[in-house]
């Protein structure tokens, strides 16, 4: 039975007053709080094990790198990828995004290509496509959002022709909480030829997520939204795909070879195996080492049971924010259309008055466009306040929500 009682008693933040009341912390999307396992693993890697990864022949550093190999395999092993060598570590989502698009999409987008997005994506994986088609001169296409924030399914069929060379879409909206049927996205732009990276960010910290089963070309996404620390996050990408595309960064340790050549006066370089030829420089080995410890407690409470849970509180919240009048909230409908993030404007007061309001009876929430002004466009909201829900919430702080909710209609 998952108990999220029990749960929170590894996550020594939850214990705090905010504001002379207990810590609700309804800010999950943005990033998740930490179990007293992920802090231990940093500290004892920091007490017992620190030294450079991949460099020198001396034991402490054999124990580093042989602790960071195991995080990669840890990861491999939890979205079901090959192997290691399909497991990329980066600083988060955008900075795996943004790998993709300048090492794949900087060498392989002409002017005559198509990135095919949503109106429903993240800045990060907007941004960096916009920023390379002004480079490239390739057009960037954005798939229709339903006003219940649901994809366009036709929208995205009547996009996609062979000129589709990527479709770049997030896995679940971190404005709507709507889950997209990404393995038919997948297969339909595999049709095409047209590659996909997927945006795990809201997915991979939440539900079984299984590459292999999606085929998906590209998965990112960051450590700070799974219980891990902040500045790890993971980019897979088929081994296929990868061994034909060059760095991203370049420097130490991720060469095989550098020789100077006198004939050229230039230097002759030579790639590693991925995924070291990616991971230029010394890593965050401490993040990835987090991340391990992350995953294994992830993995001893189920990630099905985690799913649930979140779902269970989101049809709750959905259910009792009926009795707020002067509330209105947004997104999906059906439980297998959206997980547990909720946004919704409270009747004559602007989204930060409402996260304020709430800040000061202990409950966080995010307000503002959440770095997704096209949703917002399309949606035509001014902006939102947001919920977000994760293992260690309860539907009693929900009930708690919903009594300071009420208090501010009376305002
Ligand atoms: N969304 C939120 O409050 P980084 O910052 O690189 O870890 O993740 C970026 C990102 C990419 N895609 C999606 C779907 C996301 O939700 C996020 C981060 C946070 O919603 C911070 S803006």
């Amino acid at each position: 039975m998952f108990d999220p009682y029990k749960v929170r008693e590894d996550f020594p933040i939850l214990k705090q007053k905010i504001n002379n009341h207990p810590l609700i912390y309804f800010d999950n999307a943005a990033t998740t709080q930490k179990p007293r396992q992920v802090i231990e693993a940093v500290k004892e890697f920091y007490e017992r094990y620190n030294a450079n990864v991949h460099r020198a022949v001396h034991t402490l550093s054999h124990e580093a790198t042989s602790l960071y190999e195991s995080a990669h395999e840890e990861v491999a092993k939890f979205i079901n990828a090959k192997n290691i060598e399909e497991i990329i570590f980066v600083r988060g989502t955008t900075e795996a995004i943004n790998f993709v698009a300048y090492s794949w999409g900087l060498r392989n987008l002409n002017r005559e290509d198509e990135v095919l997005l949503t109106l429903m994506e993240h800045h990060s994986n907007i941004v960096p496509w916009e920023i390379l088609s002004k480079i490239n001169g390739f057009k960037v296409k954005y798939v229709d959002v339903n006003s219940d924030g649901t994809l366009n399914y036709e929208s995205l069929e009547d996009s996609l022709s062979r000129k589709t060379k990527i479709v770049s879409v997030t896995h679940v909206s971190n404005v709507t909480g709507c889950i997209n049927d990404v393995k038919r996205i997948i297969k339909t732009a595999h049709e095409y030829g047209a590659l996909v990276l997927v945006d795990g960010a809201q997915s991979v910290p939440h539900m079984p997520v299984d590459v292999k089963d999606l085929d998906v070309d590209f998965l990112a996404f960051s450590g700070h939204k799974m219980l891990a620390p902040t500045g790890i996050g993971v980019l897979y990408g088929k081994r296929e795909l990868l061994e034909k595309m060059e760095p991203f960064h370049g420097g130490g340790e991720m060469i095989r070879n550098v020789s100077f050549d006198t004939a050229t006066g230039r230097c002759l370089i030579s790639w590693n195996d991925p995924p070291w030829k990616f991971e230029a420089g010394t890593p965050n080995i401490s993040g990835g080492v987090g991340l391990m410890a992350a995953i294994k407690y992830l993995k001893s409470l189920g990630m099905e049971n985690i799913f649930s849970h979140e779902c269970e509180l989101s049809e709750y919240a959905l259910q009792r924010l009926q009795e707020c009048h002067k509330v209105s909230f947004y997104g999906p409908k059906g439980r297998s259309t959206r997980c547990g993030i909720i946004p919704f404007n409270v009747e004559g007061f602007d989204s930060h008055d409402v996260a304020l309001f709430l800040d000061s009876f202990g409950i966080t929430i995010r307000s503002g466009f959440h770095c997704a002004q096209p949703l917002h466009q399309r949606l035509n909201l001014p902006s939102s306040a947001r919920v977000s829900f994760y293992l260690y919430n309860t539907r009693e702080e929900i009930d708690r929500f919903i009594e300071v909710l009420k208090e501010m209609e009376q305002l």
